[in-house]
């Protein structure tokens, strides 16, 4: 029975999810619109199967269309990133970044990751998170006055500290990673180093940011944030040591069996991620961020990091207006704008309020926003965010946000 008879209250809500997402312009920059194809493969009889193990050493009978679907994701995977090995069964980034730490660390190790309100993510060592938990991690941050990553007090910290790891790569950092810089640190000071690229890993794919795979010694993913695929994770390493050990860690060490339909969607979106046509996307995506923080610069607005060279950036809606991040969210909700409320360097809010707005373009160019629509975004956001108490107005100015989302229509046949 369908859906629609047999469980209408599920159904509304679908309808009622594509609905939003089709009239509201959606900014958050770690979500995007997977392609018709990738719904169909994750929402397929795939999700049936039970897959415990790797292609032809599984534990259940039946596998042999399976094991060709994850044959797959693997080999494509390999050949997006240059990656000699790569798991695709993660079912997140998390899981994925537990892995890498079970592979590369004993609980206790010192490991220093990008402070979460520096740009990093929470199971970079956050206290709250397994990882902080596990491992004594040593937070590092961006310089006060560029609030960009500065490589030689990072140098100086990995010295002083001799940690075991450094992790490298952010979920709300603007400018671009010098992971070989930071291979050379790692060097140095005798630790190895991990990247977590679940942000980048679409401009990764692309060519639009440097590949951490020539330096890192493994290299974790989610599948579905500029790379517009299902959500899920994915390590990469050219250690075939390694690769051995992750396997072992990923199953039976931590999960046990794999979502294949996910794993059918990443095979999915590692081939239209290998097409000129992602290339060209992925070109919009930087472009389109660069000219919504131009945008919202010359409105006046405290960028941080001065700018992109990436999907996002963070605006510091505090200094700006003397508003919390959570307030600034709240309004553009009002106004049919979705982001988040994000912390910025040295924040002094809480993490409920926070001092900023996280942006990201990677949904609106798979729409086929354009820059121009960028600049009409950044005045609805500076209009809402300036008469932020005036519900009449933001009722009106929600019409044009609308409007403007009317012109990019989502799933169409
Ligand atoms: N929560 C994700 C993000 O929004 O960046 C990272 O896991």
């Amino acid at each position: 029975m369908s859906l629609r008879y047999f469980d209408p209250a599920i159904d509304k809500i679908l309808k009622k999810e594509l609905k939003r997402q089709q009239k509201n312009i959606e900014l958050i920059a770690s979500e995007n619109y997977v392609s018709k194809a990738v719904l169909e493969a994750q929402g397929s009889v795939l999700t049936n199967k039970y897959a415990e193990g790797y292609p032809r050493k599984r534990y259940y009978g039946g596998c042999e269309f399976v094991d060709e679907a994850e044959n797959l994701a693997i080999v494509r995977a390999q050949e997006l990133f240059g990656a000699a090995f790569a798991n695709v069964q993660p079912h997140s980034g998390s899981a994925a970044n537990m892995a890498a730490y079970r592979v590369l660390l004993e609980p206790g190790d010192k490991v220093m990751g990008m402070a979460l309100n520096h740009g990093g993510h929470l199971t970079h060592g956050h206290p709250l998170s397994f990882s902080g938990i596990d491992y004594r991690f040593i937070p590092y941050r961006v310089n006060p006055e560029t609030e960009m990553l500065d490589y030689e007090e990072l140098r100086d910290a990995a010295l002083s500290h001799r940690p075991r790891l450094i992790v490298a790569g952010a979920s709300s950092y603007s400018r671009a990673i010098d992971f070989k810089r930071i291979k050379e640190i790692a060097e140095e000071s005798g630790a190895r180093l991990m990247v977590d690229m679940a942000h980048i890993a679409g401009l990764v794919a692309a060519g639009l940011h440097q590949n951490p795979l020539p330096y890192a010694d493994i290299v974790t993913s989610t599948t579905h944030k500029t790379l517009r695929g299902p959500r899920g994770g994915l390590i990469l390493t050219n250690s075939r040591a390694l690769a051995v050990k992750i396997n072992r860690v990923v199953f039976p060490g931590l999960q046990g069996g794999p979502l294949m339909h996910v794993i059918a969607a990443k095979a999915v979106c590692f081939k239209e991620a290998l097409s000129d046509e992602f290339k060209l996307y992925q070109k919009r995506v930087v472009e389109n961020a660069r000219a919504l923080s131009e945008a919202l610069k010359n409105r006046g607005y405290h960028i941080v990091a001065d700018g992109t060279d990436t999907h996002l950036f963070t605006v510091n809606v505090k200094k700006t207006l003397g508003i919390t991040g959570s307030e600034a969210e709240k309004t553009l909700d009002a106004v049919g704008i979705t982001c988040n409320k994000n912390a910025v360097p040295f924040d002094d809010e809480k993490p409920l309020y926070t001092s900023g707005i996280r942006l990201g373009t990677p949904a609106v160019s798979t729409r086929g926003f354009k820059e121009d629509d960028m600049k009409e975004i950044a005045r609805i956001i500076d209009a809402a965010l300036k008469r932020r108490d005036d519900e009449g107005f933001l009722k009106r100015l929600k019409n044009e946000t609308h409007a403007l989302s009317e012109k990019y229509p989502i799933y169409e046949d």
